[in-house]
């Protein structure tokens, strides 16, 4: 197995209070290098993942560098430096709340306005609240279907497909890169 070594920056984006920053401190635990950056308003933490890509016998050390949105109402100049060079994004709702379902398409568009189309992920968080949920799995499928992407259910109290997200995530935007230098 050839062994490779990635950098990526990832973006989580979706209106206030879905769980943005809960999902990363669950992803992350190691909190020690986590930084906060006042200046645009953002927090990057930093999490490696080992990645195998078994048909291709390559084994990928990634390193996903995670950004974080701290104030929600950030001036469009930020935002242009929040999504700049990233090269893939979580796409956050709440299950509970279905107007922050109905955002993410714009959540996704000004992303790929600035980023250009990159990998994203669809995750309605908060599915440990799923008896108060306000859409059904159909609308979350529409949106991610608009977009060809994946989507998850997730919790980022009970772990639920936390992992898994982020590291579908890390493939989606790592598969292509090894494809190409077969
Ligand atoms: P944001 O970063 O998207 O703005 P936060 O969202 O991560 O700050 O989370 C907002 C609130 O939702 C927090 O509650 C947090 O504990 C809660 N939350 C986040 N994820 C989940 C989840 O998966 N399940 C449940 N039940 N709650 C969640 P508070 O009370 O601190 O405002
Ligand atoms: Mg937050």
């Amino acid at each position: 197995m050839e062994r490779k070594r990635f950098q990526r920056k990832i973006c989580l984006l979706g209106d206030g209070a879905v769980g943005k920053t809960s999902l990363i401190r669950k992803y992350v635990l190691d909190k020690f290098d986590d930084k906060y950056l006042p200046t645009i308003g953002t927090k990057v933490s930093r999490k490696e993942v080992v990645i195998p890509f078994q048909k291709e016998e390559v084994v990928v050390d990634l390193t996903m560098i995670i950004w974080d949105i701290v104030g929600q109402k950030a001036y469009q100049k930020l935002r242009k430096m929040y999504y700049q060079g990233a090269n893939g994004a979580l796409v956050v709702c709440d299950v509970t709340r279905k107007d922050t379902l109905e955002s993410m398409r714009e959540w996704t568009e000004s992303l790929f306005k600035e980023a250009s189309p990159v990998p994203v992920l669809f995750l309605a968080n908060k599915s440990d609240l799923i008896h108060k949920a306000e859409f059904k799995p159909t609308n979350l499928e529409t949106i991610a279907a608009e977009f060809k992407a994946p989507y998850f259910y997730t919790s980022a109290k009970s772990g639920a497909n936390v992992n898994r997200a982020f590291f579908r995530l890390g493939e989606l935007m790592i598969y292509p890169v090894i494809r190409s230098k077969r």
